[in-house]
């Protein structure tokens, strides 16, 4: 039985690079936002105001994100995302590189010399899809797997979006080192997207 490649195959797909650095359900999605869309997208960002009582700025959308407790719930509620969230999003969703539109955000603001440590996104939290979005200055982010300790690390282009499904959701961490250059480059200000979507505590899944 022969198989049909599909609209969002790796092949037909130029922006899109599955398996990523070798990490299995890592997807890398090249220029996501042309340099236009990233300028509007970072403009409209930084009219809202920030949350600075993290090492990091950051401004938090669709659910708060309590980093301590492991769940939401619908107390947690703020509202829908912002245009320039729903814009991005809905591309994602066009694209295929997420199978239901997202209703959590977290933009986070890296200075140089700030990073953000290794971690798994809260599994009771969040479904399968992470998709985070790079403006601003490339970074160094790392993959770390869980278990063995591997380590991968890509710059995060300007634009793209990476998605973490499956083992690269799962079973490794990431994180971005708190330094102030990348292989000698000096970082600028980065600016990123988390995109998620929460399972609400006490819903049917
Ligand atoms: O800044 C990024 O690209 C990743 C952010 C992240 O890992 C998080 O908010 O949990």
């Amino acid at each position: 039985m022969s198989v049909q490649p599909t609209l969002f195959d790796e092949e037909t797909t130029p922006g899109r690079i599955d398996d990523y650095l070798g990490v299995p359900g890592l997807i890398l999605y090249r220029s996501l936002l042309d340099h236009q869309e990233q300028v509007a997208t970072l403009t409209a960002i930084d009219r809202q105001p920030w949350r600075d009582d993290l090492k990091r700025r950051v401004q938090h959308y669709g659910y708060r994100y309590d980093y301590r407790a492991r769940t939401v719930d619908h107390s947690m509620r703020i509202g829908e995302l912002p245009p320039f969230a729903v814009t991005v999003a809905q591309k994602l969703f066009d694209l295929g590189l997420v199978t239901e539109l997202p209703d959590q955000l977290i933009v986070n603001e890296y200075l140089p010399g700030q990073g953000i440590t290794a971690h798994i996104d809260c599994v009771p939290c969040f479904k399968d899809r992470i998709v985070t979005v790079s403006l601003g200055s490339v970074y160094e982010m790392d993959f770390i797997h869980s278990q063995t300790g591997e380590c991968r690390s890509t710059p995060l282009e300007l634009g793209s979006a990476l998605i973490m499904t499956g083992p690269a959701r799962y079973e490794w961490m990431h994180q971005i080192k708190g330094r102030k250059s990348d292989g000698g480059t000096p970082r600028g200000r980065r600016v990123s997207l988390t995109f998620r979507k929460v399972i609400l505590t006490g819903d049917e899944q």
